[in-house]
């Protein structure tokens, strides 16, 4: 009998150097992959989307357009995938509906044809006019399932929202695991009960990290639970907060009656170029490399455990995280069991080393305020109302239940003025977008985009770098926020950063 094929999604260009260098890799190191990429038989290839458009332009004086536009050009065969975060796009704050479907358009327009949206608190509201545009746009809209575990998240009421985003039209729907929680019987009911709910036509993903160690068990059996495609990261690129290995999944299927398309040859000469990239990125790797199984308490993705370090060695707290990791649940049960992924893993994040750092909710961020009234949507459980009272005193506004881009007010002409009177925008969509989604960093981009890309990787034998140090963050969650304090008559000032 023949056996039957798994498709897999290739993560290296995008969610692989997300996890386990911080975003930061360039583009010239990584053309030098595409050509085997474009042949090697993927499903797809994440190349766009997440924290890369961020990072782009904030440390590589990168256009992400361009960069979008050159793996189109160089991997003409294989659908380009990104990750976009519904109505917050790839920004931190929800956008008006025409920006949606601007952006949308746009991203079709220069390459992307895979669009994996989600919604940090599954609230499907905030992905429909995203989905509505993609496939206006000729896309495929991949409806996303945010993965967590809490006492209120079972396989039905997950199952229930794959139910919702068929009706929805989605063409596909990903289940979208970022700290690596799902475990290998979770994964087989999940999927299951997706396939037996929505019929064997409608495609089930499936997205895993590798971090706690148990999830390549779960691809496992997600394959025999029917699932049509998962998410890999060729080996170089692979583990600790990313993913599992591209070449350990395929071989791992050797005699199981499952096989895939992907031509083992041309993903080995990817992991020899990236083998030989990412030396030079050491600096910006994740202090986690191995497992960590305390994160199926703590749910932060892996990506944001050593930026969190690094945030509480800053306020002379270094010895403080397993606090934080202690508070994390609590916050999150106030909030109603959100799922921990951008940006309400930063918004928990953040406001648990406030919590540690200065006394429980002593401090609230304005993001954590936002979340607890609803100005992000609504989450999946009932909040705690002490928190949600306090909220309201501290941002005095009242809680919303509808969907919070209903409260926006048209806002394309004003951000396309705003945008074509900064030095360099060159007037294009593109531009302007950019300059939506970060308009605090925007305008020194453009005003530096014609000095060209900066690669921060470093000769690793001689420690020099042809780069300029990255500039510091700007802005609400996309960069440093430095609460000043008064409590008990003494001042404090707490800076806190943001997590990528
Ligand atoms: C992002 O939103 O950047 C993510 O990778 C979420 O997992
Ligand atoms: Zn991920």
């Amino acid at each position: 009998m023949e056996p039957r094929i798994i498709d897999i999604t290739e993560l290296a260009l995008r969610d692989a150097h997300q996890s386990l260098i911080a975003t930061r890799l360039g583009i010239d190191d990584m053309t030098g992959a595409c050509a085997d990429l474009d042949e090697a038989g993927y499903w797809s290839i994440e190349c766009w989307g997440g924290a890369t458009y961020d990072a782009c332009i904030r440390y590589l004086n990168e256009d992400p357009w361009e960069r979008l536009r050159t793996f189109k050009k160089l991997m003409p065969k294989t659908p380009l995938q990104m990750l976009l975060r519904g109505q917050n796009l790839l920004g931190y704050r929800h956008y008006q509906d025409e920006v949606v479907e601007r952006f949308c358009q746009k991203s079709a327009e220069n390459g992307i044809g895979v669009f994996r949206i989600f919604d940090a608190l599954n609230d499907l509201r905030n992905i429909e006019t995203s989905v509505r545009a993609v496939k206006n746009a000729g896309g495929h809209a991949q409806g996303t399932i945010s993965y967590t575990v809490s006492p209120i998240h079972t396989t039905a009421l997950f199952v229930d929202q794959a139910r919702r985003l068929q009706d929805m039209g989605v063409d596909s729907i990903c289940v979208k695991d970022m700290a690596a929680l799902i475990k290998p019987q979770a994964a087989y009911e999940l999927v299951r009960g997706i396939k037996e709910a929505c019929g064997p036509a409608l495609r089930v993903h499936l997205h895993v990290h590798s971090t706690t160690g148990v999830t390549l068990v779960s691809l496992m059996k997600a394959v025999e639970a029917g699932v049509d495609c998962v998410d890999t990261a060729v080996s170089s690129m692979s583990l600790g907060p990313g993913h599992n290995p591209t070449e350990s999944f395929i071989e791992m299927l050797e005699g199981t009656g499952f096989a895939t398309r992907v031509d083992m040859e041309r993903v080995q000469r990817v992991k020899r170029h990236f083998m030989n990239v990412l030396e030079r990125y050491s600096e910006f790797q994740s202090k986690v490399t191995g497992v960590e199984t305390e994160l199926f308490k703590s749910q932060i993705p892996g990506g944001m455990l050593s930026n969190m370090e690094n945030q509480l060695r800053q306020q002379g707290a270094g010895d403080r995280m397993q606090e934080v990791l202690d508070e994390i649940p609590l916050v999150r049960r106030d909030t109603g069991y959100v799922p921990l992924v951008t940006p309400s893993s930063q918004i928990v994040g953040t406001q648990a080393v406030l919590n540690v750092l200065m006394g429980r909710y002593a401090v609230l961020t304005g993001e954590f305020a936002d979340l607890m009234l609803g100005y992000y949507g609504k989450g999946p459980g009932e909040k705690n109302p002490e928190v949600v009272e306090m909220a309201h005193r501290h941002a005095g506004k009242q809680p919303i239940t509808c969907r919070p881009a209903d409260l926006l007010q048209p806002e394309w002409q004003k951000l396309r003025s705003e945008a074509l009177a900064l030095e360099g925008c060159n007037g294009s969509d593109e531009d302007v977008l950019t300059y939506a989604m970060f308009p605090q960093v925007a305008p020194k981009f453009f005003a530096t985009r014609h000095e060209g890309p900066r690669n921060l990787g470093r000769d690793p034998l001689t420690g020099v770098s042809e780069t300029k140090p990255a500039e510091g963050h700007q802005g609400a969650i996309t960069g440093p926020i430095t609460y000043a304090v008064t409590l008990s008559g003494r001042q404090h000032k707490v800076t806190v950063a943001p997590y990528q």
